[in-house]
């Protein structure tokens, strides 16, 4: 038992009393074996952002890795757990982006670590096509369990969320006999051919890489915040418009699927309003079009339920998932209907790792992690938690146009301000630099570039979270 140790799920200061007079939750400790120390959970700025290490591999970076490859801030990582990002400077830097929603559960989260070391040891690969084993099984369950709907579930495993949507794509095609799909404005789905005729942002995720898939037709996303009408009209107008497109341009008749993101990600945390998104399943229903949520970057209490579309009761033919399934491990899925994910003919689907038992082993620790430590809650209180810090935030700024988002999802659309919604992506870009050089890893979204969003992992504790939004609230003076 020596080399186990006790290691607190996150940071939390059990002395720290919140705004409100309310104490941070303390959760459970978890013991697991470990090799190396725990991460402090504090911010430590021991150079400049970024500092010399991270400069010297910068260097080898540009001249090994293809410039086409972005970095948004060149720090060089190290550790991270918690709340937590170690660069090979010493820097501990907030994170408030998850890598981009992957690490929900923590960065190394101790049953994620727990279950990729004892199935390292066991084996790596056999490839499932060819002889199966049981984690993969283990994971379609768990997913055919957590998501909505109570009928009969099927799933299948693959390796990036791109690879998941191209799936469903191809299951809805097969089950309805029809070619068209139908995508949103802001809509972001992945970076392959296919995905990159669903994604809608030209720049830089198309630019240059046409000619794209055939039968993919976009229509008009309900956006409250930009609506022309107003947001009070948004979901009845945006939602006829939806209908009426379809019906003149495409045809009910030749449509296989509707795809959307529940809440938007890439496209600015765009949130429908309430009632859109069960509509439009209801109205695929009554056309034989499926449903098909892309929960890639909603799913997994992210938003405060184990799927975005469970706040809307909505029940998805399919849905995809990626990101925060597996703890950081690459891992995706399609789930959906039994009649409708079996109605592929039998080797129709597959790929070489797809489903790695390796992954599937962190999914699994992912998985347990966010059930045991309530994961879908403790989202829900980093929203309480940031919610009343941004409207103060925006009662000073009026370049906050708009605050969105669910859970621990949330964003500051940026605008001219006095009045003046015109896109602010030059302030967008010097407020997220700011929060850079302060120690806080923030990232922007947005067709127009003028959405910062905070995607902080679920086990950041509340002190960490105070001190990474006092960090925004002084870029917010810096750059304006
Ligand atoms: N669907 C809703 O958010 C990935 C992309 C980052 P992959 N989003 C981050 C970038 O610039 O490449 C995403 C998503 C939604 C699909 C995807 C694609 O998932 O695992 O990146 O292929």
């Amino acid at each position: 038992m020596d080399n186990l140790v006790r290691l607190p799920e996150h940071g939390a200061d059990p002395g720290l009393t919140l705004p409100g007079g309310t104490r941070p939750k303390e959760y459970p400790m978890t013991t697991v074996p470990i090799a190396k120390t725990p991460i402090q959970q504090r911010r430590i700025l021991a150079t400049t952002i970024p500092g010399p290490r991270s400069k010297l591999l910068h260097e080898r970076k540009v001249s090994a890795v293809s410039a086409a490859v972005g970095t948004g801030l060149p720090v060089y990582i190290e550790r991270a757990g918690g709340g937590i990002l170690v660069d090979v400077d010493g820097n501990h830097l907030i994170d408030f982006g998850s890598g981009i929603a992957v690490t929900t559960v923590g960065n190394s989260a101790p049953r994620v670590v727990a279950g990729v070391q004892s199935q390292v040891e066991d084996f790596t690969h056999t490839c499932f096509m060819v002889t199966p084993y049981e984690e993969y099984v283990e994971v379609c369950e768990r997913l055919n369990a957590l998501t909505p709907g109570a009928g009969e579930k099927r799933s299948a495993l693959f390796n990036s969320g791109a690879e998941a949507v191209e799936n469903a794509i191809k299951v809805a095609r097969t089950f309805t006999g029809r070619p068209a799909v139908i995508a949103f404005d802001h809509a972001y789905h992945g970076r392959t051919n296919l995905t990159m005729a669903l994604t809608a942002k030209n720049m830089p995720y198309k630019q240059g890489f046409g000619p794209f898939a055939s039968e993919i037709y976009r229509v008009p996303m309900a956006y409250p915040y930009r609506w022309p009408t107003g947001p009070d009209r948004c979901a009845d107008e945006a939602f006829a418009q939806f209908v009426s497109f379809v019906h003149t341009q495409v045809g009910e008749q030749n449509t296989a699927a509707v795809i959307i993101e529940p809440i938007q990600g890439e496209g600015g945390f765009i949130v429908p309003p309430p009632g859109y998104l069960r509509r439009v399943a209801h109205w695929c229903a009554e056309n034989g079009i499926l449903f098909i949520a892309d929960e890639i970057q909603t799913g997994f209490c992210r938003t405060g339920d184990w799927f975005a579309c469970e706040h809307e009761d909505v029940v998805p033919d399919l849905i995809t998932t990626a990101k925060g399934i597996a703890g950081g491990l690459p891992l995706a899925a399609v789930t959906g209907r039994g009649d409708v994910m079996d109605s592929v003919h039998g080797g129709g689907l597959g790929g070489t790792y797809g489903g790695n038992p390796v992954a599937c082993a962190a999914a699994l620790g992912a998985i347990e992690t966010m059930q045991a430590d309530d994961l879908c809650g403790r989202a829900r209180e980093i929203e309480s938690l940031f919610m009343p810090r941004l409207r103060e935030l925006a009662e000073k700024f009026d370049v906050i146009g708009d605050i969105r988002g669910r859970g621990a999802m949330l964003a500051l659309e940026l605008v001219a301000g006095d009045g003046d919604s015109t896109p602010n992506a030059a302030l967008t870009s010097a407020v997220n630099a700011h929060c850079h050089s302060q120690g806080l890893v923030t990232l922007t979204a947005g067709t127009f570039g003028n959405v910062l969003r905070f995607l902080p992992p679920l086990s950041s504790g509340d002190d960490l979270l105070h001190e990474g939004l006092d960090i925004v609230a002084q870029a917010f003076v810096a750059s304006s």
